[in-house]
């Protein structure tokens, strides 16, 4: 097992590299998508509200081999390595989860950034097939001390505008209106579409996709189905497309809130099968509709029988903490992984001690 940390992109400097390595970082998992560009002094996750976190980004440029490599050489010469690149821009794929016009087009666009991953020596691209992405939630001092973390109350049964997917906009001019309702089983088919093209080409390029479970997992959140949203479901997309690129994101906070199963089967099962990708370690209190986001050692997760079981099953993969409560301090993000890394590499030395 070993310790990463996830890194927004406007974290993607020296600073940030180093601050990882301080923390026993041995890897990085980093996203490129820009969820901030509304708000430049945020440095926490998006709840997701209404409107969504802004726009996204440049439909006309996907990320190429140039500017992945050098980001890699940049993490490499701080003595770190990037493990995964977390989440596709909803520019490059809005018409893949809506089965829009431009499906096609946008498939092979991600063909050509998956090759450019591999080139680029990077193994995992971890995605969340998702037409309403992270919603439902608030901020509250849901955590230990009153820290501020996320949270849900109720689910957000507003339906999404036109022109906005995963909670950004990817047409300002679209027509007044909203998404229509689809089943289930057109969402199913639709990952199905997504599977079957971009599956080989990981292969292909020795990539792994991870896909993230629904966060929250609800069936339906803003009148859209959701894919992953019981513990089960991840086997579901294993047998859909088997391949040894076709693999998970597996979220400890996310399968917990499931109402359905257990966390540690859900581990077990999926680790014994060599599907998990990386982990996000974190914890929470309760299930859905009703759960909050809890710092590691303190939610409804015995944190150590996961490693156990991960341990017992030879995973190799990376853990990062995903998200943790904000610490009263000068630097309430910064303090909260600070805190959450050292019980993570407190607990991975003492397991295989
Ligand atoms: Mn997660």
């Amino acid at each position: 097992m070993k310790l990463g940390l996830g890194l927004y992109k406007h974290m993607l400097n020296t600073d940030h590299y180093n601050f990882a390595k301080q923390c026993g970082a041995t890897h990085l998992v980093i996203h490129l998508v820009d969820y901030f560009g509304h708000n430049r002094k945020g440095m926490d996750q998006p709840v997701g509200g209404k409107s969504g976190w802004g726009y996204a980004g440049n439909p006309h440029e996907i990320w190429s081999y140039e500017e992945l490599s050098s980001l890699k050489n940049e993490i490499n010469d701080h003595g770190l390595e990037l493990e995964a690149i977390e989440n596709f821009d909803p520019a490059h794929w809005h018409d893949v989860l809506l089965d829009g016009p431009k499906k096609e087009e946008q498939i092979f666009n991600l063909k050509e950034l998956i090759r450019n991953v591999g080139k680029a020596g990077i193994p995992i691209f971890g995605y969340n097939f998702s037409i309403a992405g992270v919603s439902s939630r608030n901020k509250k001092p849901y955590a230990r001390g009153g820290a501020v973390s996320v949270g849900m109350e109720s689910v957000d049964n507003r339906p999404i505008p036109n022109g906005m997917v995963w909670n950004m906009v990817y047409n300002k001019n679209a027509q007044k209106g909203v998404l229509p309702k689809i089943s289930h089983e057109e969402l199913w088919s639709r990952l199905e579409y997504f599977l079957d093209e971009l599956i080989p080409v990981a292969e292909e390029s020795k990539v792994k996709l991870a896909a993230h479970p629904d966060d929250p997992p609800m069936p339906y959140v803003r009148e859209t189905p959701r894919l992953i949203y019981q513990p089960g479901m991840y086997q579901k997309l294993i047998d859909l497309k088997p391949s040894s690129s076709n693999k998970v994101e597996f979220c400890l906070g996310s399968t917990a809130e499931m109402t359905n199963g257990d966390v540690y089967e859900a581990t077990d099962t999926y680790s014994k099968q060599n599907k998990i990708a990386y982990i996000h370690f974190r914890n929470v209190i309760g299930k859905v509709p009703r759960y909050k986001e809890v710092f590691v050692d303190e939610g409804d997760i015995d944190m150590f029988r996961i490693l156990k079981i991960l341990r017992n099953n030879k995973f190799e993969g990376v853990l990062i903490p995903d998200h943790t409560p904000l610490m009263n301090c000068g630097a309430p993000w910064h303090a909260g992984m600070a805190y959450t890394m050292g019980y993570m590499r407190a607990a991975i030395l003492l397991l295989q001690s």
